[in-house]
């Protein structure tokens, strides 16, 4: 199946399309939702294009979301960008569309959509919809400006600034191709990797007090009291998991942040697979970044040793 084509034609019947992502959004699920929102709008003047989902007041810089009723969904067209679990998708009216588009980068976990195009070779969603829109233009697609800084925010976002080994080749390749449309890049860097104060100094704290087991695995606990202590909430801590990466030793690490019902689990990692660990856990991802859910502390403890098992076998 031609998936892009397929896309396409799907697009050109419907006179409404609502975009969805994952909840707690990052720079790619804003990326690729709104980006491709902007391309339809553009494009397709005449169709009517709505983005949805919980606001992120963190990203706000890059789009804000529509207010849609629930009866735009009977006759609509919904695309989900960048979601491979329908529970995380925002906005749970998405299932009452007439047609549903599913296009991700993550490995599959539900399996949905009527069209459903995944590579896990994409850096990003944000990527995909970027080669959704070259294989495509002769359909009279455009591309305006503010949904290449869109896309280009959320390849850098998903590439961690073309640092992960997702990037590739052609990521590059349409990075500089994004690259050449008018938006200010560096206005968007400092957007996307400002730092507060209080992060800051919680960066501090997880630098002076993690330790490193004789297998490389590294743990950090977070709890509410730190949280209190720092002034932050979980959903801020967000951005800080990718902290560990640089230390020597460390293969493996899990940031563990208390919530008020749940323990939210950050896993990174330098090599060994860690998205199955995480799918014990309630959650799932990529290889080397993955999420995952625990209901006590005592489970933390598991969680550990089964990095310690994937370390020790790598
Ligand atoms: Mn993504």
């Amino acid at each position: 199946m031609n998936y892009k084509e397929a896309i396409i034609n799907k697009i050109k019947k419907y006179n409404r399309i609502i975009i969805h992502r994952h909840v707690r959004p990052d720079p790619d699920a804003y990326g690729s939702q709104v980006g491709l929102a902007e391309i339809l709008r553009s494009s397709f003047p005449e169709k009517e294009v709505f983005v949805v989902g919980d606001d992120d007041l963190g990203l706000s810089f890059l789009a804000t979301m529509d207010e849609v009723t629930d009866d735009k969904y009977t006759q609509a067209l919904v695309i989900v960008c960048d979601t491979a679990n329908k529970a995380r998708i925002a906005d749970h009216r998405f299932d009452t569309a007439k047609e549903i588009i599913k296009i991700d980068h993550h490995p599959e976990v539900d399996v949905y959509g009527d069209i459903s195009w995944i590579d896990t070779t994409a850096s990003s969603t944000s990527e995909m919809i970027y080669e959704l829109f070259k294989a495509e233009a002769s359909q009279g697609l455009n591309m305006p400006d503010n949904a290449a800084k869109l896309l280009y925010g959320g390849i850098i976002g998903d590439t961690g600034r073309f640092l992960f080994p997702s990037t590739t080749q052609k990521t590059f390749q349409y990075a500089a191709e994004l690259a050449s449309y008018n938006f200010d890049r560096s206005q968007l860097y400092n957007d996307l990797y400002k730092t507060s104060v209080n992060i800051a100094r919680l960066k501090g704290y997880i630098l002076q007090h993690f330790t490193v087991t004789s297998h490389g695995v590294s743990a950090i606990k977070i709890t509410k009291e730190i949280l209190q202590k720092y002034h932050l909430t979980s959903e801020q801590t967000s951005s800080i998991v990718g902290i560990l990466g640089d230390i020597e030793g460390i293969k493996a690490w899990v940031i563990f942040v208390e919530e008020d019902d749940l323990i939210r689990v950050r896993l990174r990692s330098k090599g060994p697979v860690i998205n199955e660990i995480a799918a014990k856990f309630n959650g799932g991802g990529h290889p080397l970044a993955s999420g995952a859910t625990i209901y006590a502390w005592e489970d933390s403890e598991k969680v550990i040793d089964e990095l310690e098992k994937a370390c020790q076998n790598t």
